[in-house]
């Protein structure tokens, strides 16, 4: 117990340090990309295309050329020489840079002006003349895969249809034999609708390539540099060793800043060519229009029953809309990401997923907007199935969750699809839910208010992500491995600098990374300073996504601080001139243990190791640690919400939401709670009023916040956290598993699972995201289902 009160003293495991990091941007002197301004720096825009997909007929750009102060206009035909008009993407297809053959979707890149100022290249885009032949637009799978659809990836050789994949995993025989003896079979179809993570910054880059030094330096907007300087070695082959990606202070990420984007690789070529700095900075509806989408897919599935509430099976299909070209960050291995995590939490015997991935003249999406690949459509689909299911029983939406939980001496468990999970409370999770929510309570004052025409409902979620990828056995991006890295160095002062290979975009990573140092060596967390972003100087990692961080990153971080501990041990034993096995640790000092009076301290230690070694002994106190994890981390997390729904208009108020979320050790709990309430706030974005669509020709509905809404502290609801539920990860080395993502994950479902309560008894089983209110309404009022993206009102409407 005093080692956890001194620890919390020096800002160690456990301590609601303030972010250190919030100290530069609250004082607005954050170091973002479009801060940076370099001697000399010209300026890119991009021409995007106003059409969803038409044939080039002819690019003209001689207007553009003759503007002053124009000194590049890019086009397709000119990177094609340099074998750039398409490049490779995370998922083994083809993406164009600048469009030559045919644009695809609405805000494709089809050139850029470089110019002496971002004005002048706008200017000079809006006098590039293209002339497009238009063509029929696809934008839905349904569309995709119809009788005589156009092919919209004819630029690919034995590309003569619209699929993209046809993927399965689960047991497909064994599943159709439970079916078979099933006492009852609950059917579920919904739309998970595109949506944007729509960061406050936008992407952006400044490339720098000095001629004199053959150095190429970028600064970007990146979640994983290191991957961004390997896909520039290999698509631009520049040597390695010559780029240097840089990414800076990154206002916000959610996923939107893992693909490469052609606005990277334009600029990179123009600094390549004009040999001057070259900044690119999209702006809002550049990035709303064709960065990063996620979802957009439709899932259907059932579920084998048993009368006793006991589930046998679960068949699952999805339809996935990827847009124009298949892009989606993921391991390789898993064409729909890691969609079959879906009922991890829950003990059953067998299960089936198909799956078909289709192009359509959308924006390439499916990066995984705050979701470890695609957890997030499977964990609604799951919960919104669990809710249908106990309803055709007739059963209690929390019993029967609970009984088919995983049950806690059930670990390591087997999921349906294949995962190992391995620790977990989940039912102990349900009732801190359920009582802090005041479960039987509320039913009863849900009837009571029933019976004076007033709808209340209460909707349940659960939800298990797989975080941490790695392993290195399963998962890979392009064949690169997933682990990660963190170096640590401390001085002869005892001061010290970690670098991590993970890059925050403001999850906390300054403030915690030295926080497990200081847990690990008892270095106060103030005397460490975190460094991430730089690829001269981080160790090789894969980035921050998929709330990999710190089951990876900082399991790194830990691991090297204890080869520093291992080393200092030995400096400890020669200062006290006993032998090292007579030598004990306690935070931050080493001591005899025949004479627990004398003693070293870590600080002491350093110095040693620059002043007074062991004969022998090779100097200093650094080091670099590669994890690879052996799993997956499995945090679990229960959301409950409550709302009451105006029958007469379809407006839906939440009256309480709780959170229970147990993601093993808490490093920092104030930003864990942090990281779960902006995950709810996303959640709440969703279920209530975010979605993207498109119209019959493809025009995009949603590049502006005027379409595409962000909620305010002003129609967020307020969030009770529970943080009693603590299931340490048997495998990482401080027992955390991933928080960043949960609540984005788990939270949808709880909303619309409660306005669903509230309707219980009309018939209405589904209505899909988002629940605007005309939506409700017209389900209250007409009793039916609600499906599919809401419609695209044209003015002829
Ligand atoms: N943490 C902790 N104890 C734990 C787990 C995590 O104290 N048991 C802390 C970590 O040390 C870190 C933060 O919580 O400071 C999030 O950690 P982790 O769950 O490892 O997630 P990552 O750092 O890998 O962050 C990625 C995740 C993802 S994938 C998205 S998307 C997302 C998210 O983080 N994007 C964000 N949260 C975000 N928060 C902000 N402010 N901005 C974004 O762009
Ligand atoms: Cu999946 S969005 Mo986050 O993984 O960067």
């Amino acid at each position: 117990m005093s080692q956890a009160l001194d620890e919390i003293k020096i800002g160690g495991l456990g301590a609601s340090r303030k972010r250190v990091e919030d100290s530069r941007f609250i004082r607005g002197t954050g170091n973002y990309t479009d801060d940076i301004t370099l001697p000399g720096m010209l300026h890119m825009e991009i021409l995007r295309s106003p059409l969803a997909h038409a044939r080039i007929k002819s690019i003209d750009a001689s207007r553009a050329w003759q503007i002053p102060g124009v000194h590049l206009v890019l086009t397709g035909e000119m990177m094609a020489t340099r074998n750039l008009a398409w490049m490779p993407t995370l998922s083994y297809d083809t993406q164009a840079v600048l469009a030559t053959d045919k644009v695809r979707f609405q805000g494709q890149e089809v050139a850029c002006v470089i110019a002496d100022d971002p004005y002048i290249a706008k200017d000079a885009c809006e006098l590039i003349d293209v002339d497009y032949e238009p063509l029929p637009a696809i934008v839905s799978p349904q569309q995709a895969v119809a009788e005589g659809a156009p092919v919209i990836r004819d630029d690919k050789e034995n590309q003569h249809d619209n699929v993209i994949y046809d993927w399965e995993v689960g047991d497909s025989a064994g599943t159709d034999r439970a079916f078979a003896q099933a006492d009852k079979v609950s059917r579920l179809r919904l739309h998970y609708p595109r949506s944007h993570p729509s960061p406050i910054e936008c992407c952006g880059s400044i490339a720098d390539y000095n001629r004199s030094t053959s150095k190429l330096t970028v600064y970007m907007t990146t979640q994983a540099p290191h991957i961004i300087r390997a896909a520039v070695a290999l698509v631009a082959e520049l040597p390695e060793h010559m780029i240097r990606i840089i990414s800076p202070d990154i206002g916000g990420g959610f996923g939107n800043k893992v693909p490469v984007y052609p606005g990277y690789v334009c600029s990179i070529l123009a600094s390549i060519l004009l040999e001057r700095p070259v900044k690119w900075i999209e702006d809002k509806s550049g990035n709303l229009i064709s960065t990063g989408f996620a979802r957009d897919v439709y899932l259907d599935g059932e579920m084998a029953l048993r009368s006793d509430g006991k589930i046998l099976a679960v068949r699952m299909h999805t339809d996935a809309d990827h847009g124009a070209f298949f892009s989606d960050a993921q391991p390789s291995k898993f064409k729909i990401g890691l969609m079959h995590s879906a009922f991890a939490a829950y003990d059953i015997p067998v299960a089936h997923l198909t799956a078909r991935g289709t192009y359509s003249n959308k924006a390439p999406g499916g990066v995984a907007y705050r979701c470890s690949f695609r957890v997030t459509e499977a964990m609604f689909f799951q919960e919104r199935m669990m809710q249908a299911a106990a309803g055709d029983l007739g059963m209690d939406q929390a019993e029967f969750r609970r009984m088919n939980f995983v049950a806690d001496d059930q670990f390591p468990h087997r999921t349906p699809f294949g995962f190992l999970t391995d620790s977990g409370q989940y039912a102990k999770c349900l009732d801190v839910g359920l009582k802090a929510v005041g479960y039987e309570d509320f039913r009863r004052q849900q009837a009571e208010a029933r019976g004076r025409g007033r709808l209340l409902g209460l909707g349940i979620s659960t939800m298990t992500e797989p975080l941490g990828a790695g392993n290195s056995r399963e998962y890979d991006i392009l064949g690169i491995k997933m682990f990660d890295s963190a170096e640590l160095k401390v001085h002869m002062t005892g001061k010290a600098i970690v670098r991590t290979g993970a890059r925050g975009q403001g999850q906390g990573h300054e403030t915690t990374w030295a926080q497990i140092v200081s847990h690990e060596l008892g270095i106060p967390a103030e005397d460490v300073v975190v460094e991430e972003g730089d690829t001269d100087t981080a160790p090789f990692g894969m980035g921050t996504y998929a709330s990999r961080s710190t089951p990876v990153a900082g399991a790194a971080v830990s691991m090297v601080s204890r080869k520093i501990r291992a080393k200092a041990r030995k400096l400890a034993a020669h200062l006290l001139e006993v032998s090292e096995e007579d030598v004990e640790w306690e935070l931050g000092r080493f001591y005899i243990r025949s004479a627990p009076d004398r003693g070293v301290t870590i600080q002491e230690c350093a110095m040693a190791a620059y002043s007074n070694m062991p004969d022998g002994m090779e100097p200093g106190l650094e080091n670099t640690a590669y994890y690879d994890p052996p799993n997956l981390t499995w945090p679990f997390a229960v959301y409950i919400v409550t709302v009451e729904v105006d029958p007469e208009t379809g407006v839906w108020d939440v009256l309480n939401m709780v959170a229970v979320d147990d993601c093993g050790i808490r490093i920092n709990p104030m930003i864990v709670e942090g990281q779960i309430m902006g995950g709810l706030t996303e959640a709440y974005a969703m279920a209530n009023m975010q979605f993207i669509t498109f119209d019959a020709e493809g025009n995009c509905v949603g590049s502006n916040y005027m379409d595409y809404l962000l909620p305010t502290a002003w129609e967020t609801p307020g969030f009770e956290l529970h943080s009693e539920v603590v299931t340490p990860c048997p495998h990482h080395p401080i027992g955390a598993k991933g928080i960043g993502e949960c609540a984005a994950v788990g939270g949808p479902a709880a909303f619309v699972n409660a306005v669903l309560d509230a309707l219980h008894g009309t018939g209405v089983r589904n209505i899909d995201m988002p629940l605007l209110p005309d939506r409700v309404w017209e389900a209250i009022t007409y009793h039916r289902d609600v499906s599919g993206a809401p419609p695209v009102l044209t003015g002829d409407d």
